[in-house]
């Protein structure tokens, strides 16, 4: 079964001011897009064709030489972009404000409170070295930040050198992301995006992962 593109659960103007609608528009629709047929043309005819996108990662050591960078990047960049979208929301409309319930304790008693998080998730971002991901994992009961350079997700585990915790929120720092709108002012961006975290989502997330 071929992977798909997810449609956008919102218009491509409702994260504004703080993610513009062409930035949207042409992340979705090109980007994202050509992450997933990508990844088909390299499944096509292998063993992980019928496999669901988040085993093929979680497998991705097992996976042929000749099509593991081209999943790698591919299906990494379709799950990636899947978690993204939907972990987002209208500012005031479902998108800011603070996590609440279980996942509201998990990030207390990782880092204190939500503010320390929230530095810790932003040093993430700003700091991960050309493209890649800041991401808030669940791990176990807990919560965990970690980033990722490129289209890597947690999830690729240790053989790869990262957490192997479950995402449950990530933020997209390649400056197809940012750059129409916030240019090279990538700490910008990063600020602006607590404004449209989905906290619904996330707790969904923490609650399913
Ligand atoms: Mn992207």
């Amino acid at each position: 079964m071929a992977l798909t593109l997810p449609d956008l659960p919102y218009a491509f103007d409702a994260l504004e001011p703080h993610i513009d609608a062409k930035t949207m528009e042409i992340h979705h629709d090109k980007h994202h897009a050509a992450y997933v047929a990508n990844a088909n043309k390299a499944l096509e005819g292998s063993d992980f064709a019928q496999m669901e996108a988040t085993e093929i990662l979680r497998k991705l050591a097992d996976v042929p030489e000749s099509i593991r960078g081209a999943l790698r990047n591919n299906v990494g960049g379709h799950v990636n972009h899947s978690l993204f979208w939907r972990a987002m929301a209208a500012p005031g409309g479902g998108g800011g404000g603070n996590p609440t319930g279980e996942l509201a304790s998990a990030i207390d008693a990782a880092f204190g409170s939500f503010d320390a998080f929230k530095e810790q998730f932003e040093t993430a971002a700003k700091t991960r070295f050309g493209s890649g991901w800041a991401w808030l994992c669940r791990s176990g009961d807990g919560v965990s930040v970690c980033s990722t350079p490129n289209q890597d997700n947690p999830i690729m585990g240790e053989a790869f050198g990262l957490c192997g915790g479950t995402p449950i929120l990530g933020l997209d720092v390649w400056e197809h992301a940012y750059y129409l709108h916030y240019q090279n002012r990538r700490p910008d961006y990063v600020s602006a995006f607590w404004n449209v975290v989905n906290w619904d989502a996330v707790a969904q997330n923490f609650a399913n992962a």
